[in-house]
């Protein structure tokens, strides 16, 4: 027996009553909405509906406990057992041909000290916009790793260059929110990191590109400028220069 799970259970009941009371919300519109549970369900996206709109809250309240670099949303594609890379993630042969950027920066303490032998995993989409390891049968070597800071905190590795992204539209999700909500599935082009490193707290971030229109429109409230990075190009190659200052544990 949990006191949370009880009281937090209990509020929420209490929440959702409140608001089929305040639109007297129908039995007809009752059943449609436990049947489009059913169908998310059915099409495994309980994951995505549930990140699309609350993953955004959980990292507002944590972010309330941070003095380092702020949290951002996670996503539904984390993997556990991505390999560890050293100067880049794998690249389907079909890939070969996109765009590059290195993924570079420093992971420090909040007094600015280097943090060595950090552990970075990243991860992010195919150009058309789908995810090792979750979707089609793309093997999950491809674009997900894990990247260890050397001594000074550094951390580089190259990858291709993301693309904006669109979520998953052709299931449940994507008909609530195009189809009955009248928007859009969009989020900017991204990479996510998380970041563990000895006594430490743990961080989840993300990085955006200057310039990327969905930055300020995402379909997941994903944190807007605030982890757009400059765009800056060395040999034509796109930098993305990211730099963590982790909370201690
Ligand atoms: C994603 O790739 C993502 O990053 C988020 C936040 C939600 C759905 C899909
Ligand atoms: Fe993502």
């Amino acid at each position: 027996m949990s006191d949370r799970v009880k009281t937090i259970t209990m509020d929420i009941v209490e929440a959702v009553r409140d608001v089929m009371r305040k639109h007297d919300v129908t039995f007809a519109e009752y059943r449609a909405g436990v049947g489009h549970l059913i169908k998310t369900q059915e099409a495994k996206e309980i994951p995505l509906l549930l990140d699309v709109f609350l993953n955004s809250t959980v990292v507002e309240i944590e972010n309330r406990q941070r003095d380092g670099s702020k949290a951002a949303i996670q996503g539904p594609y984390f993997r556990e057992g991505a390999p560890r890379v050293n100067d880049s993630l794998a690249i389907r042969p079909e890939d070969e041909d996109q765009p590059r950027m290195v993924m570079r920066g420093r992971v420090t303490d909040l007094g600015g000290s280097p943090v060595a032998d950090a552990v970075i995993d990243v991860w992010h989409s195919t150009p058309e916009g789908r995810y090792s390891g979750v979707h089609g049968n793309i093997p999950i070597e491809y674009y997900r790793g894990k990247i260890t800071t050397d001594e000074n905190g550094r951390y580089e590795c190259r990858s291709i260059l993301p693309v904006p992204y669109q979520i998953p539209n052709q299931g449940p999700t994507g008909e609530l929110l195009e189809k009955h909500m009248g928007g859009h599935s969009w989020r900017p082009a991204h990479i996510h990191y998380w970041v563990h490193a000895e006594g430490m707290r743990d961080l989840i971030s993300q990085a955006y590109f200057e310039g990327d229109k969905y930055i300020e429109d995402d379909s997941c409230n994903g944190g807007g400028t605030e982890f757009m990075v400059p765009e800056a190009y060395e040999d034509g190659v796109r930098v993305m220069e990211v730099d963590f200052r982790l909370d201690p544990a």
